[in-house]
């Protein structure tokens, strides 16, 4: 059987049971999203990748991948608008913050609802993130549909306020709804 027949049936397959998600070409196997953000890079920067968002029963599944970052860590939220139109990125505003609290780690109870903490980048720049989180919402008036996604050049520390002292925004992109 020629791969892309196989590609075909596997994903007849996927269909018929109900399992959107489906295959990629080139094989990795990826959920349903609702909601995406394409990350481009801020001036002077290469940094780029996509977010993912999809509803779960424990809450939305936030899946991340980045590209040409510096090796190490970097503060990764969610931002108050969906504007990326400033060449440093700071149009999106501050973190996205509708319940008031103090900006914290992705383990701390109280914090903001895109404190997702650092992605770690490889050898390679590359970096992924793959978590559910309770307090992302993509609907209501919570909704981070229209909002932000912001990788930083620095580690976010998960207690400097109001944002980790992660410095710089390397990418931005607006969150928006997902074809699929
Ligand atoms: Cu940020």
């Amino acid at each position: 059987m020629r791969p892309s027949s196989l590609y075909f049936s596997v994903c007849l397959i996927a269909f018929a049971t109900g399992v959107w998600g489906c295959l990629e070409e080139g094989g990795a196997r990826q959920p349903r999203a609702d909601a995406v953000a394409v990350l481009r890079p801020t001036e002077a920067n290469t940094v780029e990748g996509v977010v993912r968002f999809a509803k779960t029963d424990k809450g939305i599944r936030v899946m991340a991948r980045l590209t040409n970052l510096a090796p190490g860590l970097h503060g990764f939220h969610i931002h108050e608008f969906g504007d990326c139109r400033a060449s440093d990125g700071t149009s999106a505003g501050g973190h996205f913050n509708p319940t008031g609290a103090p900006h914290a780690g992705p383990d701390t109870e109280q914090r903001h609802a895109g404190d997702f903490g650092n992605v770690l980048a490889n050898d390679d720049g590359i970096a992924t993130l793959d978590l559910v989180s309770e307090l992302v919402r993509l609907d209501g008036p919570d909704s981070v549909i229209g909002r932000s996604v912001i990788v930083h050049a620095d580690p976010d520390d998960l207690e400097s306020q109001p944002s980790g002292a992660s410095g710089a925004r390397l990418a931005c992109g607006v969150i928006g709804l997902a074809a699929r």
